[in-house]
Formats: C-alpha cells, sequence, structure tokens
C-alpha cells in the first residue's frame, strides 16, 4: 500500500486526467486513471530525469507508447516541475497548445516519444535501447548508463511491429529495456476476450523476455516489480500489470466507454467525492504534491551534477568521441572516384561510399531486413551488433521492415547517432508507418531503398515499386533522392548525412548506370540542367536520366533537347523561382520517371508530357521490360516528336 502523499499525488494525476478531458470535451481518461499509480511510482521512485535541463542527454527515456493516456504524461511533466505549465493542462488539445491530443516528441519539455499509432511506440523504445547499449559499450559506462521505460497497452501489443521488436529486443538482451503493460483487458470495440485472447506473459518469455505479474494498482508491487526488472541486466523485461481502466470512477470504471469519453461532471464528481478529493474548483492541486515530485527529482538532478563531474573527468579519448557523436560537424563527401562512362548500380555506389562514410560519421549506424548483399548496405563485413557485441555499427534485423523503421527512428531520437535501414524499395510499404513518423517527429532518419523501379526485372510486379514515389513525395517533410549515378549517389548521401531536421529516403537502382557528367551542386539544389537545349525540356530522376539522355541523342538534328537532372522534387521546389525556371526553361516539357505520373503534371504544366507507369509491372529482363513499356531512347523520342507536332 501506498503512504497518504503518495495516494493524494495519484489522486491528483487521476483528477487532472477527468479535469482536462472534461474541459477538452475529449480524449482519454481512462488510461491516465488506471495508470496513474504506475505513474506515481516509476517516476517518484525510479525515473532518472531532471526538469531543470531535460533533455540531458544521461537521463532514462520514458516512451508512452499507448499516446492517447497523454494527459497522464503532462500530469506528471508538470507535477514534476518540466516547462509544461497549468495554463498548458487547461489548454489540453488547444490551437497551439503544448498539449496536443497525441504529441509525437518535445525533448525541451521531457515528451522523449509517444505514439498516436499504437505499437509505434513500442517499437521506437527498442531503437533507444540498442542506442545506449552500443553508445554505453563504446563511451563507457561513466557517460551512458540511463533505462528506457515504456507503457503500452493491449493495443500496442496486438499490433504487429510489437511482435517484431519484441523479437529483436529479446534476442539482443536489451537488459534496459523495461516495459509496464497496462493489462486492463479493455480496448475500444470492449473486452479483449473478443480479440486478444494469447497468453503476453508466455509469448514474452518466448520471445527471451524476463516477465512479471503484478496488480497495477499496489504501488508496493509495482515497485517492487521494477527493482526487479531493473537488476535483469541480460533480457529486456514486460511488467504485466493488472489494471482497470478509469480507477476510481464509480461508474465509468472497467468500461470501454471511458477509454475515450469525457466523464461528464456528474461522475467526475462521484470519482472526486470516493478519493476524497475537493471537487472544486477543477484543476485543483495540493502545493504538498509538488513538494512531494520536486523533492524526487532532486534525484535526478544529483544524478546529473554526478554525471556533468564524470564527463569533466573524461579522459581527452572519451571526450572527443562524446563530442564527435553529439555535436556532429558538417560532413564532405570526397566518393571514391567515378569514371564518366564507368558502369554501376547506384546501391553499389553507396556500396563504395559506406567506409567512407563511417569514417567521416562515428555516430553512423544501421542495418538491412535480411537484405545486406542486395542493398550493399555494410559498414563492417566482421562484426554485427548482438547481445555480445553492442559496439558494432552494423545492426542485423532480419525479416522487419517495420521494426526497422522504427529502431532507425528510435537510434535518431535517442541522440549521438545518425541511423540509416536499408531495403527493397517497394517494402518502403511494410515501413511507412515509421517513415511517416520519422517526418512528423523531424527525425534526421535515412531510408535507403534499392531496387527503385521497373528494372529490377525478373522478380516482377510484386516487386516493382510503381507509385511509391508519388507516395512518398505526397509526405511531408521528407526529401526523397532518386540519383542519375554513382556521382549523383554520393551527393544524395552528403545531402541525408547533413540534415538534421527530417528523413531522407535515398532511391537506388539494382541495376547498373553509366556514370554521366553530373553535378553535386545540382543535387543539393534538388535539380539542374545536364545537357542544354532549346526545343524542348526532358526532365528525369533516376535512371530514366539515361533514357532522357538517349532520346535527345536521338533528337538531335531537328529538335535541340534539353535534359534536366531532378532527384530530388522536395529541394528543388525550395530555390527561388528564378533558378527553377532557369532550369525548366520556357520550352515545352516532358517527364519521364518510370513510376506513376502523379504529381508531374505540377512540374510539366497544362501543356506537357508525362512518361510514366501507371500500371503494374511484369516478370521479364530489363531490357524487355524498357522495351515493352517505352522507357528506350527511340521510343521516348518518338513520344516527344509526336507531342511537339500535335
Ligand atoms: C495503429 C492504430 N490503430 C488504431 C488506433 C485507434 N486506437 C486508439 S487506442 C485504441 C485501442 C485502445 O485499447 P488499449 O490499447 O487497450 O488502450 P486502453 O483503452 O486500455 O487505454 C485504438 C484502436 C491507433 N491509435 N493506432
Amino acid at each position: 500500500m501506498s503512504n497518504g502523499i503518495e495516494r493524494l499525488a495519484v489522486n491528483t494525476v487521476k483528477a487532472l486526467a477527468m479535469d482536462a478531458v472534461q474541459k477538452a470535451n475529449s480524449g482519454h481518461p481512462g488510461m491516465p486513471m488506471g495508470m496513474a499509480e504506475i505513474a506515481v511510482t516509476l517516476w517518484s521512485r525510479f525515473l532518472k530525469v531532471d526538469p531543470s535541463m531535460p533533455d540531458w542527454p544521461d537521463r532514462d527515456r520514458f516512451v508512452l507508447s499507448n499516446g492517447h493516456g497523454s494527459m497522464l504524461l503532462y500530469s506528471m511533466l508538470h507535477l514534476c516541475g518540466f516547462p509544461l505549465t497549468m495554463d498548458d493542462i487547461r489548454d489540453f488539445r488547444q490551437w497551439d497548445s503544448h498539449t496536443a491530443g497525441h504529441p509525437e516528441i518535445d525533448q525541451r519539455l521531457g515528451i522523449e516519444m509517444t505514439t498516436g499509432p499504437l505499437g509505434q511506440g513500442f517499437a521506437t523504445g527498442v531503437g533507444m535501447a540498442i542506442a545506449e547499449a552500443h553508445l554505453r559499450a563504446r563511451l563507457g559506462e561513466d557517460l551512458v548508463d540511463h533505462h528506457t521505460f515504456g507503457f503500452v497497452s493491449d493495443g500496442d501489443l496486438m499490433e504487429g511491429v510489437s511482435a517484431e521488436s519484441g523479437s529483436l529486443a529479446g534476442g539482443f538482451g536489451l537488459g534496459r529495456l523495461v516495459y509496464l503493460y497496462d493489462d486492463n483487458e479493455i480496448s475500444i470495440d470492449g473486452s479483449t476476450d473478443i480479440t486478444f485472447t494469447e497468453d503476453v506473459v508466455k509469448r514474452f518469455q518466448a520471445q527471451g523476455w524476463h516477465t512479471q505479474d503484478i496488480d497495477g494498482h499496489d504501488m508496493e508491487a509495482i515497485a517492487e516489480a521494477l527493482e526487479a526488472a531493473i537488476g535483469v541486466e541480460d533480457r529486456p523485461s514486460l511488467v504485466v500489470c493488472h489494471t482497470h481502466i478509469a480507477h476510481g470512477a464509480p461508474n465509468a470504471e472497467g468500461t470501454a466507454a471511458s477509454h475515450g469519453t469525457p466523464l461528464g461532471d456528474d461522475e467526475i464528481k462521484l470519482a472526486k467525492e470516493a478519493m476524497g478529493y475537493p471537487i472544486d474548483p477543477s484543476f485543483h492541486v495540493d502545493p504538498e504534491v509538488y513538494e512531494f515530485f520536486s523533492g524526487a527529482m532532486a534525484r535526478g538532478k544529483e544524478e546529473r551534477s554526478k554525471w556533468e563531474k564524470r564527463m569533466e573527468a573524461a579522459d581527452d579519448e572519451e571526450r572527443g568521441l562524446w563530442d564527435r557523436l553529439h555535436a556532429p560537424r558538417p560532413v564532405t563527401l570526397e566518393g571514391p572516384g567515378f569514371d564518366l562512362g564507368e558502369e554501376l548500380a547506384t546501391r553499389s555506389a553507396t556500396g563504395k561510399v559506406f567506409a567512407e562514410i563511417a569514417e567521416k560519421v562515428p555516430g553512423f549506424i544501421g542495418g538491412s531486413a535480411d537484405l545486406v548483399a542486395s542493398t550493399k548496405t555494410v559498414i563492417d563485413v566482421s562484426t554485427r551488433f548482438s547481445k555480445t557485441d553492442r559496439t558494432s555499427r552494423d545492426i542485423p534485423y532480419g525479416v522487419r521492415e517495420h521494426a526497422m523503421g522504427c529502431i532507425t527512428n528510435g537510434l535518431a531520437v535517442h541522440g549521438g547517432l545518425k541511423p540509416y535501414a536499408a531495403t527493397f524499395f517497394v517494402f518502403s510499404d511494410y515501413m511507412r508507418p515509421a517513415v511517416r513518423l520519422s517526418a512528423l517527429m523531424k527525425a534526421p532518419s535515412i531510408w535507403v531503398w534499392t531496387h527503385d523501379s521497373v528494372f529490377l526485372g525478373e522478380d516482377g510486379p510484386t516487386h516493382q515499386p510503381i507509385e511509391h514515389l508519388a507516395s512518398l513525395r505526397a509526405m511531408p517533410n521528407i526529401w526523397v533522392i532518386r540519383p542519375a549515378d554513382a556521382t549523383e549517389t554520393v551527393a544524395a548521401w552528403e545531402i541525408a548525412l547533413n540534415r538534421s531536421d527530417g528523413p531522407v529516403g535515398i532511391v537506388l537502382t539494382r541495376q547498373d548506370l553509366p556514370v554521366l557528367e553530373t553535378d553535386r551542386e545540382g543535387v543539393a539544389r534538388g535539380g539542374y540542367v545536364l545537357r542544354e537545349g532549346d526545343d524542348v525540356t526532358l526532365i528525369a530522376t533516376g535512371s530514366e536520366v539515361h533514357v532522357a539522355m538517349d532520346a535527345a541523342e536521338e533528337l538531335t538534328g531537328d529538335i535541340s533537347a534539353r535534359v534536366v537532372s531532378l532527384p530530388c522534387w522536395e529541394l528543388f521546389e525550395a530555390q527561388d523561382q528564378d533558378y527553377r525556371s532557369r532550369v525548366l526553361g520556357t520550352a515545352p516539357r516532358v517527364a519521364i520517371e518510370a513510376a506513376a505520373g502523379l504529381g508531374w503534371d505540377r512540374i510539366v504544366g497544362d501543356n506537357g508530357l508525362v512518361l510514366g507507369i501507371d500500371h503494374f509491372g511484369a516478370s521479364a529482363p530489363d531490357t524487355i521490360i524498357a522495351e515493352k513499356l517505352g522507357f528506350t531512347g527511340p521510343a521516348v523520342a518518338a513520344r516527344v516528336r509526336q507531342h511537339l507536332s500535335a
């Protein structure tokens, strides 16, 4: 049982959740009330955080994967003294407030990562725990020594990504990862008996986790379970906490309705009466509760000052590496040097620049979803991140694209690392929720997507991306770069490594392409003139730049064709109007891209022509596909002539 002040703290958290949701007339009171005891125990007795410096690097990370319970996090942050005011709490879910319905990330306020899309937090936390284990191995326990805690719900564990990432966490033996599962047996459609009948404890045990099963309203039991979980260093921990949703609300408790509906004034009154809590005014907080949490936070403050002393005492080598990891300098890539006309796939060009990246960017880390040999993304073939090798920068993800995406985001938002993840472009669909969150969170994850078009050939339509470029270009805040040759590929990597406020997707070919007289500076501007010409402007990306060049040759004599390489729409659109107009020119425009044509009309205008592929591909050798679909110099030239004479 808890003592008086802890009980008052728990009741305060419940009351704030009820009041804020009621005032907003929207939100989720059930989860904050059901997990209040767990939150107060974790924050007051265990969590190593300092409200006066929320983003202190060696803090414990706290992930709220059941992010619909955001009022629980906001209450804890406010009561503990983080820069989140009572006005913010009152403004829950309002325009321009710091208290959005589902916050994603705001490390200055103490919000590490919470998720709207269930399962994302669970899997992203695995990435944070990998980051901690890796950095601890490289920098030593004096500088890196923290845990990743998380709250997860039925919905999180139902989502497949928790199985993918749980499997990896168990296999990697991430002992500093501790998740508290809100086992309230309720989801939106009713009892979890309807849809979630598996034995969760056995599932996690089978995946190599340490598990416990406790009463989630008993603060001593919670504390004991946390002690035990922290004590287990060789496995991640899942504490199954049996709870009641909307705990303490006499009529709402245990009901699915309390998940996402304000309780109503009458029920709030009854709940507060039952808890012995003042009914009026709403948003009441007893000063003793602030004092209680402020006392608890002194622990984190002291830990921070001890860490700062250890940092001062660190030797030059450790300190130097820390600085290179945490305050990265701009990166300039030389590239291995490519000869004009040399034939290599852009994925292979990536392979050739990897060693240089790894040397210049000490935080560069990542892996592929069981496709390293195809994606050519390997830093050191002789090592792999594992239970026993924490220093390796090559993470083997197995066939788990979704978890790989989330883990990459976790590595990115943890700090100190520059992560990438690689797979076939068509499987970007399997990681899309994570890609979307990287864009939304402004996380600098690098997505490497190879086998980027129908020209991957014989594997056929299941493997051939069509709509992927258009759909990713429709996503805000991601830069999608599709380089035309090895030189543009090096430029793409340089851009990706230097971006800090969002993700970059690098889209690469399977097939060989000759090196052209491409321009790295032009890639940085998103697009540029590769070949001058006055009568028509052929605009292409990636492998179709070569088709455009061939078509331009074919047209020579009667039609003077300009060729524009446009590897990155987002960077091009960020250029001033003058530059864009100069590059695109005034002649009729023809877009050539072996993908869905959607969006190109914006670039070619009303009188332009778009040569795309608005149907699925085919299984055949790439040269045959090119011929059949009209992606050859002569075929494009014929279409251009026809268009100009129409
Ligand atoms: C990927 C995804 N699908 C659906 C939802 C909508 N949603 C929000 S919470 C929830 C389930 C609620 O059940 P549970 O996870 O057990 O949370 P509790 O009601 O116990 O707080 C659903 C389906 C979502 N947020 N994310």
